[in-house]
């Protein structure tokens, strides 16, 4: 083959058993502190933070290594606003036009969300993730992307957890249908918005609604493991 990649070595850190452990604990606890925010403080963010999020998300794994995401950062005041009104505009064709199925809308009303949503324009930063559908060479040809939901998803949750490393808060927040963020960033017809975060810290009085994680016994299936109990 002419277009192979050099390999080199590759020796990632081994710990103790128990280290290990505790370090899973740690991360664990670190992450279970972590929640979807709504509430907002207008209080500015360094730009470098949501540059090593960005950073940490460019990491991910990706399909044949295509890498296929891209993440705007948009700071203005102006831009915030319009992304704010064509997202509410969307929205409230959802809660108040009836376009949400009710079945959605059941399983949204325990979360108390609606059309409002002013939080886009009170973080100080807006961060939207673009999933690159396909790629296009230089010439303009296209070319076909792998896995481009996996990679992306993979990204974001790396995005998220660096933003909550840094004592940030976000939201997965995906106004639907979302073209609009295409057309805002100026994005090209491969970029498909993928999700819109809003970025900053989280209002001091702020609330969220009291949820409990899913079980492990639910999370986790154990197939055949010998967990050491007989
Ligand atoms: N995009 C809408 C609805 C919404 C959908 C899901 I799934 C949520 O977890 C929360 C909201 C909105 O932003 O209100």
């Amino acid at each position: 083959m002419e277009h192979r990649h050099p390999f080199v070595p590759y020796k990632p850190e081994r710990y103790e058993p128990e280290e290990m452990v505790r370090r899973g604990e740690e991360f664990h606890r670190l992450v279970d502190r972590r929640r979807s925010v709504r509430q907002f403080s207008p209080e500015p963010v360094p730009y470098r933070c949501v540059e090593l999020a960005v950073r940490a998300a460019n990491t991910a794994p990706s399909g044949a290594h295509q890498q296929p995401w891209k993440f705007v950062v948009i700071g203005d005041p102006e831009t915030r606003r319009r992304v704010r009104e064509a997202a509410e505009a969307e929205e409230r064709q959802n809660y108040e036009g009836g376009r949400l199925p009710p079945e959605w809308r059941a399983a949204l009303e325990p979360l108390e969300t609606g059309s409002d949503k002013g939080y886009l324009e009170v973080a100080p930063w807006l961060v939207v993730c673009f999933a690159e559908k396909y790629g296009l060479t230089s010439e303009g040809e296209k070319v076909r992307h792998y896995y481009v939901n996996e990679s992306v998803g993979i990204a974001c949750g790396l995005f998220i957890t660096a933003l909550h490393v840094m004592g940030l808060s976000t939201l997965t927040h995906t106004p639907n249908p979302m073209a609009f963020l295409g057309e805002i960033c100026r994005r090209p017809a491969n970029e498909r918005p993928y999700i819109l975060f809003p970025v900053g810290y989280a209002a001091e009085g702020g609330e969220v609604p009291d949820l409990a994680r899913k079980p492990l016994e639910e999370a986790l299936i154990p197939m055949y493991v010998n967990l050491g109990l007989s």
